[in-house]
């Protein structure tokens, strides 16, 4: 909890500021005003980023990396954000500020204030008393709540779009109006009114219903009746108060209940929507209602709240492992060429589940969600795979952006003793993967515990004839390494040394040198997959050669540095972007890469089982000179 005095201050400031600038307001009856005190901050440049993290934050980690080598150390630049750019993008500043749709007086607000422009706030040498707040505020919320607290809950973004977003015409007239469903527990008062703000600053009134905030049973004060005296200027804001604690599941689907719209938008408490988000999403929407859609999630700094975004050419889409943990990837090859521009929406095999809209009635349709999950996780794979095989269709919509503050780890608190995760993707499996569900159920030792009744949602599933997984993997998610179709499995060994490829495959061991030890024959870190696309993997690390040594890196799925060719009458493993052929030191010491010769022994190497049949016809498709 915070000290009490500060909670004092606090609550103080939150029924003052509001009064204070209705009195303001009112007496000079114009928007001159910029008097907003905040306090001194001084605006630095910040390009640190932080490595250890939780699941979210990991997927954000892989993104950065993923993109960093996919693409160039140019666009990775691009990435992490230029604040000239922004300014640059977004002259219209001036025109905005001061007013927050008819007739209403939005706040005074400095467009040079802390943050503005998404611009990262950093606090250089706090005072103890300050710093005592800062941490505070972290504790309170895994993220840096006093920097938010000073940053205007207004502010103005840079217009992250494409121009191709812009375009006349782009979207339809008579698009569908949406609820925005946002669920909290104990969210920090300036992030959650940044979030309804910008719902409410950038969304065309008439395409906005309600924003209905679900109160997930929150303890701390300030989100209760400080919260509803505040809302209550905002007749389009209406406040759920879940009886108990009941996760976010299932908070979500309260929210849901009281939507009136035809679409339903389900955003995080601690989101910023940027400008024009809003319509093209509802504009797949209205094309077709079950198109479900997510807009591009941009990361808001944790520590500085900076806004990070690029163009369309960085989008990635969603995926899963099978740990069923959901995944980024660059968009695959046979998407791309189904377009053309990087701006138009395109197919994802899954969502990261926070963020995204949907017809009211497909929702329905397809169940919502599975009613006997608990709390967190799981709920966007389920919803990812019914919309697919239930004859839906998802997207990420690259013209929509909106920012989302990731946290390495959960500030809440939950029973402990079920591992809720777990539980639910055991039901996901039971449900929808058929036959692959063996894969998942390897990862987990084949514990499964006590996964309750999902009898009325197979039932769903066969009422709604929905087509089955292998039809998913094979038209939606091609790319998904599945075990059973490895060409070649076991370890990779070296005859003339008796060495074997040998690291362990653990987070902890990307981005280093695959090593070697005498083959043993016993699996464990010996024991690799060649894919049928020519990928060496275990798990979600590959084989990766970027003209240095050959290092375990996460698979991205696009060949490239991670891209092999195994001759199995020559027993080469020539490495498809640099010719090279893997080898073994002459000292027998190290992985080296050498021009190919098929005659020397210690570029030899043999898979321990190779199944020719299973190699892909089509992989060689992009090889210029195939050997
Ligand atoms: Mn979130």
């Amino acid at each position: 909890m915070l000290p009490r005095r500060y909670r004092n201050t606090l609550l103080k400031l939150v029924v003052a500021i509001p009064l204070l600038w209705l009195v303001v307001t009112l007496l000079l009856h114009s928007s001159d005003s910029k008097s907003e005190s905040s306090q001194n901050s001084h605006n630095k440049h910040r390009d640190k980023h932080k490595q250890d993290a939780g699941p979210r934050a990991e997927a954000r980690v892989d993104l950065l990396h993923n993109s960093n080598r996919l693409d160039s150390k140019h666009e990775y630049d691009e990435l992490i954000g230029d604040e000239d750019d922004h300014e640059l993008d977004h002259p219209g500043v001036k025109a905005k500020d001061g007013v927050e749709g008819p007739g209403v007086l939005a706040p005074p607000h400095d467009p040079d204030g802390p943050g503005e422009l998404g611009k990262p706030v950093k606090i250089e040498n706090p005072s103890k008393d300050v710093k005592t707040k800062i941490d505070q505020g972290w504790q309170d919320n895994a993220f840096n709540q006093y920097v938010s607290d000073m940053i205007s809950v207004h502010r103005i973004l840079p217009d992250p779009r494409d121009d191709w977003c812009k375009a006349d015409g782009r979207y339809g007239r008579d698009l569908p109006a949406t609820s925005v469903v946002v669920c909290f527990h104990n969210e920090a008062w300036s992030v959650l009114l940044r979030t309804v703000h910008s719902i409410l600053d950038r969304s065309p009134p008439h395409l906005l219903d309600e924003i209905i905030l679900v109160d997930d049973a929150s303890t701390m004060d300030h989100v209760k009746a400080d919260l509803d005296t505040y809302m209550k200027q905002y007749p389009k804001v209406r406040i759920i108060r879940a009886p108990e604690r009941v996760g976010l599941i299932r908070a979500r689907l309260l929210g849901g209940q009281y939507v009136k719209a035809p679409v339903i938008t389900f955003l995080d408490s601690h989101c910023e929507c940027t400008e024009g988000w809003l319509e093209p999403l509802l504009d797949r929407i209205g094309r077709n209602n079950t198109n479900v859609v997510c807009p591009v999630i941009d990361v808001i700094d944790d520590d500085t709240l900076e806004y990070h975004y690029r163009d369309s050419g960085g989008v990635n889409v969603g995926g899963f492992d099978w740990n069923l943990q959901f995944n980024w990837h660059a968009v695959p090859d046979h998407e791309k060429k189904k377009h053309s521009h990087t701006a138009e929406p395109v197919a994802s095999p899954t969502m990261a589940g926070g963020l995204f809209s949907i017809d009211k009635a497909f929702f329905d349709r397809l169940g919502t969600y599975d009613d006997g999950f608990d709390i967190w996780g799981g709920e966007n794979l389920e919803l990812s795979f019914k919309t697919w095989m239930c004859g839906g269709t998802l997207e990420i919509v690259p013209c929509s952006h909106v920012g989302h503050i990731f946290r390495k780890r959960s500030p809440y608190k939950w029973r402990s003793g079920v591992n809720v995760l777990r539980r639910n993707s055991i039901r996901l499996a039971e449900v929808w993967l058929d036959d692959y569900k063996k894969y998942y159920y390897d990862r987990i030792g084949h514990d499964l515990g006590d996964f309750g009744d999902v009898s009325s949602r197979k039932k769903l599933r066969d009422n709604l004839e929905c087509k089955s997984f292998q039809w998913y993997l094979d038209n939606i998610y091609p790319e998904l390494f599945i075990p059973g179709e490895a060409v070649a499995n076991g370890d990779i060994g070296n005859e003339w040394s008796n060495q074997c490829v040998d690291s362990a495959a653990k987070r902890e061991d990307l981005h280093k040198s695959v090593g070697l030890w005498p083959c043993h024959n016993q699996g464990g870190n010996q024991y690799w997959m060649l894919s049928k696309t020519g990928e060496i993997r275990r798990d979600e690390s590959c084989l990766d050669y970027a003209g240095a040594d050959v290092i375990l890196y996460p698979c991205h799925g696009s060949k490239g540095n991670q891209y092999w060719q195994y001759d199995h009458y020559s027993n080469t493993l020539r490495h498809g972007a640099s010719r090279r052929c893997l080898a073994i030191s002459a000292k027998k010491d190290k992985l080296t890469m050498e021009e190919c010769n098929s005659e020397q022994p210690r570029q030899r190497w043999r898979f321990q089982t190779y199944n020719p049949s299973k190699v892909d016809k089509n992989a060689d498709d992009d090889d210029e000179e195939d050997s």
